[in-house]
């Protein structure tokens, strides 16, 4: 089988390496859309209904093996657009949260991302500390801050000081989707790469796509879908081809944004108290009340500033507990192996810019 045709979805050789000569005979596409019991893939040329085979199903370990929206999965066809997913490709990033309420589980929001878009509306929507959690996404993908709904406030240069005088080294760009202002983003779409975008319901990311497309393409406004008891459901992802080139990934808003991962994920947001700590007296420091604490220190000389002081310490808080359970340790363990194996492609990546 030949591959080119697949490199606007984010094909490359890191997944192809992956295929095997007895799959060589296998349909490679990129799940689109989770259903709640089959899955949208693109192929070439082609957009499948694709279920997962039992043995799939049988075979992963937690949900988070299952496909999802951005992977790259093999198929074999069964009838003319049918077919059943194989195989899921071992994946180059992943963005995934805990999943609401009580249970411990990774719920995965979309895999295979370059770029994210974090989307905050400049309404009373605008939040220091979400931004820094939302941040926490971003493993193994470039962030890009995205402040949006730009007519409704006066002074957004206000806010974009705001943000970078407390989160150091991200890209922040300003727009008014609903006015069609949305060019600050065009530099981030490229052909090949991949952008997912989250943040919280209403601050207008179906919107964004909608500009970025042209035309109105996704749901907006009060969309929200109840189940028959009433329960918010989760919307499916939509992972969709720009004719331009790209590849756009909506996701539905949170309401509520666990972390799922460990202290690496929150060296993007607290980069600075990060390479403070290094100074603590003490290793296991929870830099609140011990003695010699280097982040204390600087907070009493105004150096840190103490709302990224305190949301440091309860996200520091919600991983540690996370890694006291033994089977949520082993996962991240697993998620912390493979980042590290696959450390250095990235960095080539980012290299070559895409
Ligand atoms: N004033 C203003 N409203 C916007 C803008 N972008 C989106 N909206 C509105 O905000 C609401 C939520 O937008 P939507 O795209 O559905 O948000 P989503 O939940 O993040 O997908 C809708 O009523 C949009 O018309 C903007 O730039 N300015
Ligand atoms: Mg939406
Ligand atoms: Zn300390």
């Amino acid at each position: 089988m030949e591959y080119n045709h697949l490199s606007p979805l984010g094909w490359n050789t890191y997944f192809e390496n992956q295929i095997t000569q007895d799959e060589r005979e296998l349909i490679v596409g990129k799940v689109s859309i989770e259903n709640k019991t089959n899955y949208q893939v693109l192929a070439a040329g082609e957009t499948y209904i694709a279920e997962a085979t039992g043995r799939l199903f049988y075979m992963a370990e937690t949900d988070a093996e299952l496909p999802k929206v951005g992977d790259w999965v093999l198929m074999m066809e069964i009838d003319k657009g049918k077919a059943v997913i194989q195989k899921v490709l071992q994946r180059q990033s992943v963005i995934s949260r805990k999943v609401p309420g009580k249970k411990l589980e990774e719920q995965i929001i979309a895999t295979n991302i370059d770029k994210l878009f974090i989307v905050q509306g400049l309404d009373s929507n605008f939040n220091l500390a979400r931004l820094e959690r939302y941040l926490a996404l971003a493993q193994n993908v470039e962030p890009i801050i995205v402040l949006n709904k730009a007519d409704l406030c006066p002074h957004p240069e206000d806010i974009v000081r705001q943000v970078k005088e407390r989160i150091k080294n991200v890209e922040i760009v300003v727009a008014a989707a609903l006015q069609n202002q949305v060019s600050t983003l065009h530099p981030y779409i490229k052909a090949g790469s991949t952008i997912a975008i989250v943040g919280s319901s209403g601050v207008g990311k179906s919107t964004i796509i909608n500009s970025l497309i042209g035309r109105p393409f996704m749901a907006t406004g009060e969309v929200r879908e109840l189940d028959s008891k009433g329960r918010h459901t989760t919307t499916s992802r939509h992972l969709m081809l720009l004719e331009s080139g790209g590849v756009l990934i909506d996701t539905p808003g949170m309401r509520e944004l666990q972390l799922w991962g460990d202290q690496y994920s929150l060296s993007t947001s607290f980069e600075d108290i990060e390479a403070l700590s290094e100074h603590c007296k003490f290793k296991n420091c929870t830099h609140t009340d011990e003695k010699g604490c280097a982040i204390t220190q600087a907070l009493d000389e105004g150096s840190v500033d103490e709302a990224h002081w305190i949301n440091y310490v309860k996200m520091i808080k919600e991983l540690a507990y996370l890694e006291t359970r033994q089977d949520v340790s082993a996962m991240l363990e697993r998620k912390n192996k493979w980042k590290k194996i696959h450390k250095e492609q990235r960095e080539l990546y980012k290299r070559r810019n895409i």
